[in-house]
């Protein structure tokens, strides 16, 4: 039975990487960070299918008990301040927990269990302002945000690993992907839940920012499945993970809204406040590589994955069920958790 060890595990990814991976038969070892808010739900779904061990990135000593402890095949580093938003207005700790936590994880890799293979999740959000041009999985890299930058620092100290100390370290550079299991501040869940709250009669608008930007969102189960399969590689490798297609925040609002028989425009304004200091018009990746060498390809595409999260949240706000009167949502989808 394989050994896997996943920062991150109350997060997005790291809670489908820890479903797939008990799937697929493995022992699974999360670091979680105690939070005076108590148990997280994520926590609470996992906890009984795998071993916590407390751990934080800001911290050397306990990434490498967690490491010392799990014995893993396998390291999945997932956890990060994960919101390009919010980095502009805490670089330090961004830097900190997304480039330097990670540095620390290979550390404690490094002296702890050389032999296991890495996965440092790697983003499009290293291309920044270069994206404009050609970029391919060796770059170039010219980040537009601290979160950018953070992720090129651990990008770069995983090649160093693997150069100089022959760590077995893969980097999947993923563009964005999204689930009912996105944090409610990313730009899908938000739109979706706006459709939702619309749909049973809410009537505050949805405030976004940047309609024009364009981004390659896939599915969140997808990309996970991209993650193991790097890792089965025999060679490290450094690999875009993507779907090939773009769409802008505007497609986004009218996707969902029409999930629900509404017009976006009625439900949308927007707000000066969701602009971020320096945007990335356009972001959208290749998957060529993926397909040649993992033979990995995404089965959920855009609208799919939209119909599916605007019905999760339609889900949450009704657990009982639609109050009387609630125009039906027309949202086909099977659940999706
Ligand atoms: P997410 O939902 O924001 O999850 C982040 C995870 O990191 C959470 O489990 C969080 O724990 C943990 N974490 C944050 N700070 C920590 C710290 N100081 N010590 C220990 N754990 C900490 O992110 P995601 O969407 O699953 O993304 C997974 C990884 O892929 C991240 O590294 C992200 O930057 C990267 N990435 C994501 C995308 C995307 O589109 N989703 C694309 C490219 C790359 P708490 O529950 O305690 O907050
Ligand atoms: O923004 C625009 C915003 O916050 C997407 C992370 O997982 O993917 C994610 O980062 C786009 C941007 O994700 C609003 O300006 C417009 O152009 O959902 P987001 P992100 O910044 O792309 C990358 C690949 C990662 O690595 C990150 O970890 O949508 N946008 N209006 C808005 N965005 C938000 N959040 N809110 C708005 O109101």
């Amino acid at each position: 039975m394989k050994r896997a060890l996943i920062t991150g595990i109350t997060g997005q990814d790291g809670s489908y990487l820890a479903d797939h991976l008990l799937d697929l038969g493995y022992q699974v070892w999360g670091v979680v960070r105690q939070t005076s808010a108590g148990e997280s739900p994520a926590l609470a779904r996992l906890r009984d299918r795998v071993e916590v061990i407390q751990g934080d990135l800001l911290d050397q000593g306990s990434l490498s008990r967690a490491v010392r402890q799990s014995r893993p095949d396998e390291v999945y580093n997932l956890a990060a301040q994960s919101f390009v938003g919010r980095s502009w207005n805490e670089p330090v700790h961004t830097l900190e927990a997304t480039g330097m936590g990670a540095v620390r994880l290979f550390e404690a890799v490094r002296d702890h269990a050389p032999e296991a293979r890495v996965y440092q999740a790697s983003s499009s959000e290293m291309y920044g302002y270069a994206a404009a041009g050609p970029v391919d999985a060796t770059g170039p890299f010219l980040p537009h945000s601290p979160y950018g930058v953070a992720k090129v620092m651990a990008h770069h100290s995983a090649a160093v690993y693997r150069r100089s100390h022959g760590l077995h370290v893969s980097c999947g550079i993923l563009f964005n992907h999204e689930s009912p299991r996105r944090g409610p501040h990313f730009v899908t869940r938000k739109v979706c839940r706006g459709a939702a709250l619309a749909a049973l009669g809410h009537s505050e608008p949805l405030a976004l920012g940047n309609l024009e930007a364009r981004r390659d969102w896939g599915w969140a189960p997808d990309y996970v499945r991209a993650m193991h399969l790097l890792l089965q590689h025999p060679e490290p490798l450094d690999m875009m993970v993507a779907t090939g297609v773009s769409h802008s925040v505007r497609d986004l609002a009218r996707v969902a809204y029409a999930a629900v028989g509404l017009h976006w425009e009625d439900h949308v304004r927007l707000d000066q406040a969701q602009l971020r200091p320096a945007e990335i018009p356009n972001l959208t990746g290749d998957p060529t590589a993926a397909a040649e060498l993992l033979g990995w390809r995404p089965e959920v595409d855009f609208g799919e994955m939209i119909r599916r999260m605007v019905l999760a949240e339609l889900e949450r706000l009704t657990p009982a069920g639609l109050p009387r009167g609630a125009p039906p949502p027309r949202v086909d989808a099977p659940p999706p958790h």
